[in-house]
């Protein structure tokens, strides 16, 4: 079934705007996945005027109620788990089954918040005053400026979005142009589960016609960004000039080590899952990997059996187990660190640098020159770059060895290793013996170096304080 979905701006609680663009489905390029309206500085200008109405009210609306209505949008969102998969696939490419467990990631996000209306909001202090009661409590900062990428279209909005709103801020999001759909639903079940008109808004269009706007929009207090170190840094210093709060989440060159220990078959599942799931499309992605002499060989050869059984194509389709590449630049980009790597040297032991329109298959690289593209940059696909490392302690320098820090994983059976590396990786995030991506909903998510803001961490129960600040009360009763 070829279905055509429709995006519009949600600005002051109603859905605006003429469907401008067309956005094609990656996988299946004659079919139109979606249309969205292109917005401009007016839509900006009333979406922050509508949230700036409605933040007051919000805030002084009690935090469970505010839970209670995103423990509803969670409940609706969920009963039309079904369409929302089929469209973030359309619009995006990822597999149905990849798609039904981010949209299931967004409920998750949606109910772990709203339970935090619940949750205690401060301190009490013994004061060094006879008669004094000291407290702090965290106060909303106002409206925050969200701007998301099209690789989580739903979770990364939601992720971002609940934290703010649980905490009494009002939001303006500005989704990936390429992904307009996913967060159009979650705008539809925050109003169906009645959140005040003003409080969430979305508005869709370029970075440089509304993303950049928002960033210098003095009534904007703060702005959270998932996307490109490049972008992520110029966001910062927009920020930091008007002195107001940014929290970034940007690239990733994620690598594993695999030492003589580890079990190859494990090692290779493990490396296979963090560099062809969401088909390296996520910052968390797996694409470097470090191995030792002594399993070198049975963990490629479990590594190449596993890429050849990789069904790349439509991720609607039942037999596909890897989706499309999401643009033809994405694809572009693939393609040349792949062959940059081959004019270093480097061989292909599964994949090539070819693909079938946006269906690429996966690609592992053997013997990649450390100083090529593929071994240095983010590439964001489903392409692994292998190379050799005599031991433990060069293959941790190796890991380390980079101007990002996002996630880092190791395979060992070594309680030791695993140890020394969880307290020796320069990472935000440790993987032993598990897939580089995939993260629990409920707990901190950040890196450090180029890949992160690194000062307020995204999801679990701190992700509301880069959306708040802390107020301090002194009463005297006498
Ligand atoms: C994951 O690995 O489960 O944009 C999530 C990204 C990250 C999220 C990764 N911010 O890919």
């Amino acid at each position: 079934m070829s279905a055509s979905a429709t995006a519009q701006h949600f600005i002051g609680g109603e859905f605006v705007g003429d469907a401008e663009r067309e956005r094609r489905n990656p996988a299946q390029p004659t079919q139109i996945a979606v249309r969205s309206p292109i917005g401009d500085a007016a839509d900006l200008d009333a979406a922050v005027t509508a949230a700036q109405a409605a933040q007051p009210a919000w805030r002084r609306t009690a935090a469970p109620q505010r839970g209670a209505i995103l423990l509803r949008a969670a409940e609706v969102l969920r009963s039309r788990a079904e369409t929302v998969a089929e469209d973030l696939v359309r619009e995006e490419g990822k597999t149905r089954a990849e798609a039904t467990g981010e949209v299931a990631r967004a409920v998750g996000v949606l109910q772990f918040a709203g339970s935090l209306g619940w949750a205690s909001n401060g301190s009490t202090y013994p004061s060094s005053l006879p008669g004094t009661t000291v407290t702090t409590r965290r106060e909303p900062l106002g409206v925050v400026g969200l701007i998301t990428p099209w690789n989580f279209p739903i979770a990364i909005p939601a992720w971002k979005s609940a934290p703010a709103l649980i905490s009494g801020n009002a939001v303006v999001l500005k989704p990936a142009e390429l992904t307009p759909m996913s967060a159009t639903h979650l705008a539809a079940a925050l109003h169906e589960a009645g959140l005040p008109a003003g409080v969430f808004n979305i508005v869709h269009g370029t970075g440089a016609e509304v993303g950049e706007p928002l960033t210098r929009d003095p009534r904007i207090a703060a702005v959270s960004f998932t996307g490109s170190t490049a972008v992520g840094r110029r966001i910062e210093r927009t920020l930091r000039e008007r002195g107001a709060r940014s929290q970034l989440e940007m690239g990733g060159k994620n690598a594993v080590l695999v030492v003589d220990d580890a079990d190859p078959r494990l090692a290779a599942q493990v490396v296979a899952a963090g560099g062809f799931s969401l088909t390296g499309q996520a910052c968390t992605a797996t694409s470097r990997v470090y191995v030792t002499p002594g399993i070198r060989e049975s963990f490629l050869a479990e590594l190449s059996a596993i890429a050849s059984q990789v069904v790349p194509g439509d991720g609607l389709d039942a037999a596909t187990t890897m989706g499309a590449v999401v643009s033809d630049e994405q694809l572009a980009k693939n393609l040349a660190a792949v062959d940059a790597a081959l004019s270093d040297g480097a061989r292909l032991i599964h994949g090539s640098a070819e693909a079938d329109g946006l269906r690429f298959s996966p690609v592992v690289a053997v013997d990649v020159d450390p100083g090529s593209p593929l071994a240095t940059d983010e590439i964001f696909g489903p392409v692994i770059a292998v190379m050799d490392v005599p031991d433990y302690a060069s293959g941790l320098r190796a890991v380390n060895d980079s101007p990002y820090g996002l996630t880092a994983g190791i395979c060992t059976t070594s309680l030791a290793l695993a140890t020394d590396f969880a307290d020796q990786a320069a990472a935000g995030i440790v993987k032993v013996n598990r897939p580089t991506s995939g993260l629990d909903l409920h707990v901190p998510f950040g890196g450090i170096k180029d890949s992160s803001s690194n000062t307020f961490r995204e999801q679990g129960h701190t992700a509301t304080q880069f959306y708040t600040w802390e107020k301090t009360t002194y009463i005297g009763v006498d």
